[in-house]
């Protein structure tokens, strides 16, 4: 007879061996360039302590919320069980809670309370840096009531109730605001796009007629948007100069919409948490906020905004990936031993960490700029970078979620690829950063708007700048800052050399200029006596990219005439 043998793969028996899964740690505590940034910049317990609080709610309540909203996606209902259209959207009660958790925590008030005066921003943000890769997507609607309350206290309208409610912590009183800009005919080019027409009422309010295409948290409670005001033969003015911005709440006080018909929500690769719908204004009661024809003008206070808050979920996206792909490093063996002793394995690890360092420390200056201009400390400098790094940080740091985010995956092995390990939807949420709130080539030109604009002195603002930081550079930066001293004289004669070339031609060095300026702009906090040996690393390993890719380009030919000919029949070939 045969002995019994025990074998563990046998009926319900699947194995012995579970990998331990890689938990999330509060992201206050675990992240030492925040603690590092704030304890140089902010040294405040107050902030420490409601930042590791808040740390720990994201780990134990917080992450589970977000993940019952990309499990619970919004539905639409048109129509009631009798008939009768209802455009209701329903969401689950994990997103209701997150609208609760935002106002209690003041992610959008600390903005507007200025509790830290200049740095009240960068404290705010550091809260959303922290919530944005488990919120659910609800960073979405908050960045947009940031941005709205941002043009009302900047127009100086007299909507006390509906600024007040857009910046509360009391959670009944809290509303959210859209950002209904995209019209069928463009996204990017609103001035020609946008179609909606407004008719002035007897009582001074407007009523809207148009189609908005993609209309993102569309459950909001009231949302900005634009139009072109009719006169009374119904005509109206084209382009720039006749799109107005208007102010409307979404539903009726009987939960009716306001003139509103929901076509469909969007059916999308990603952001699925959050409903984006395509609206039908049929007649939408609206207020005018802006002087007429302002419209654009006017909505690029809610533009600065929205793509700062961008700017921070995408730079959060890439933290989260790499705070997960190390705790996993510590707990998954290959080859006889932990990933985290395998050098090429911690080499990835360390080149995402490099990324991520450089694009916080731009986010942080970002929001130290914008805290500076809301309290009247910034200087002429001051305003001028926040015009200039807006675009170009919003733009290079939606390129770097994607790339940081899709190798961070890899370092999961095909774990990284399973939906309900929650690692994908970072991937899938992470591609929309550099689409939305205008596309990385609209965000360029937009960079070379702010230089012509301002006659080039946003351009004096970032060099004189630089110059003043690689004064104070110590001896152990000395590669880092040879290397950008030597881009920033190769960057100088470029601009120098591009003013006699013609607009299209600059057109084609726009993109390779916004990647230059970023990447020139990114290191600064290994400078500081109490960098550590890691910060100066990170600094040096940053300053090994090609620091100024206008100036290779330049080299290349890649923005002559010829180019763009050759470029065009390389693409159309065929
Ligand atoms: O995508 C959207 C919502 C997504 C959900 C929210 C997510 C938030 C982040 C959350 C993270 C999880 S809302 C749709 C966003 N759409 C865009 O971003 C539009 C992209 N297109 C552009 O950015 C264009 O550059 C335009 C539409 C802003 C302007 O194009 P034009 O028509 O060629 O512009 P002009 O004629 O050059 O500019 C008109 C005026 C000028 O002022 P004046 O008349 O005084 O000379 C410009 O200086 O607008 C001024 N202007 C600006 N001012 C234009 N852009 C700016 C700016 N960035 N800052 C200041
Ligand atoms: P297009 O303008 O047609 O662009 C197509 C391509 O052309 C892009 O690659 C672009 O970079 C390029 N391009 C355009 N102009 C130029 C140029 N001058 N030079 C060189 N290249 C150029 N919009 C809202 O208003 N509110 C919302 O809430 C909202 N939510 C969204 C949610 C999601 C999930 C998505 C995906 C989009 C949302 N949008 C919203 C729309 C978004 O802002 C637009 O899709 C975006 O601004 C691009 O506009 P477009 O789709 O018309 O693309």
């Amino acid at each position: 007879t045969h002995a019994f043998i025990h074998f563990p793969f046998s009926r319900s028996a699947i194995g012995t061996f579970f990998q331990e899964q890689p938990l999330l740690r509060n992201p206050f505590t675990q992240d030492a360039l925040l603690r590092g940034y704030l304890r140089r910049h902010l040294p405040l317990q107050e902030v420490q302590s409601d930042l590791s609080k808040f740390g720990e709610r994201v780990v134990c309540e917080i992450d589970d919320l977000g993940r019952l909203c990309e499990q619970n996606p919004p539905q639409l209902q048109p129509y009631d069980a009798w008939g009768r259209r209802v455009d209701r959207i329903i969401t689950c009660d994990a997103w209701t809670r997150m609208k609760h958790i935002s106002a209690q925590e003041g992610l959008v008030a600390a903005g507007y309370e200025r509790h830290f005066g200049e740095w009240s921003r960068v404290y705010q943000m550091s809260k959303l840096y922290m919530y944005a890769p488990s919120a659910g997507l609800y960073t979405c609607p908050l960045a947009m009531t940031d941005g709205a309350a941002k043009v009302i206290e900047s127009l100086g309208i007299p909507v006390r109730e509906t600024f007040e409610r857009l910046t509360t912590r009391d959670e009944k009183r809290f509303w959210t605001s859209g950002q209904w800009m995209t019209e069928r005919r463009g996204g990017s080019d609103v001035a020609n796009g946008t179609e909606t027409v407004a008719q002035r009422q007897e009582d001074g309010s407007y009523r809207l007629h148009g189609f908005k295409w993609f209309t993102s948290a569309t459950d909001a409670d009231i949302t900005l948007t634009l139009a072109r005001i009719a006169d009374h033969h119904g005509n109206t003015i084209q382009g720039s100069v006749g799109v107005s911005l208007f102010c409307a709440e979404v539903w009726g006080s009987d939960g009716r919409t306001n003139g509103v018909e929901i076509q469909r929500l969007k059916d999308k690769l990603g952001t699925r948490q959050m409903p984006t719908a395509e609206l039908l204004l049929d007649g939408m009661r609206a207020r005018l906020l802006s002087e007429e024809g302002r419209g654009v003008a006017s909505i690029a206070n809610m533009l600065t905004l929205t793509r700062i808050h961008n700017t921070v979920s995408a730079v959060a996206a890439m933290r989260r990936i790499i705070q997960l792909g190390r705790e996993y490093s510590t707990k998954r063996s290959v080859f006889g031993k932990l990933l985290k002793d395998h050098p090429l394995h911690v080499q990835t690890l360390s080149r995402l960490e490099v990324e991520t360092r450089a694009a916080f420390l731009l986010m942080m200056e970002l929001c130290r700029l914008l805290g500076r201009e809301e309290t009247g400390t910034a200087t002429d400098r001051d305003t001028h970078l926040l015009r200039l790094l807006t675009p170009v940080a919003k733009l290079y740091t939606g390129k770097q979620a994607v790339a940081v985010v899709s190798e961070g995956l890899e370092c999961f092995g095909g774990q990284g690829y399973i939906e309900d390990t929650g690692l994908p939807a970072l991937l899938r949420d992470a591609q929309v950063l550099s689409i939305w709130e205008g596309t990385t080539n609209v965000l360029s030109l937009d960079v070379l708007r702010s230089i012509s604009k301002s006659s080039g002195r946003v351009l004096q603002a970032f060099f004189s700048d630089v110059e003043e930081r690689l004064r104070v550079a110590g001896p152990t930066l000395r590669p880092a800052v040879q290397s950008l001293s030597s881009s920033l004289s190769g960057l100088a004669q470029f601009i120098q050399t591009a003013e006699s070339h013609p607009p299209e031609n600059l057109q084609l060095a726009a993109r390779d200029l916004a990647y230059s300026i970023a990447r020139i702009y990114m290191v600064d906090h290994a400078s500081w006596e109490g960098a550590s040996h890691p910060d100066v690393y990170a600094a040096l390993r940053w300053c090994e990219h090609d620091m100024c890719p206008v100036v290779s380009g330049e080299i290349r030919g890649c923005y002559s005439t010829n180019a763009a000919l050759s470029d065009s029949q390389l693409v159309y070939q065929g």
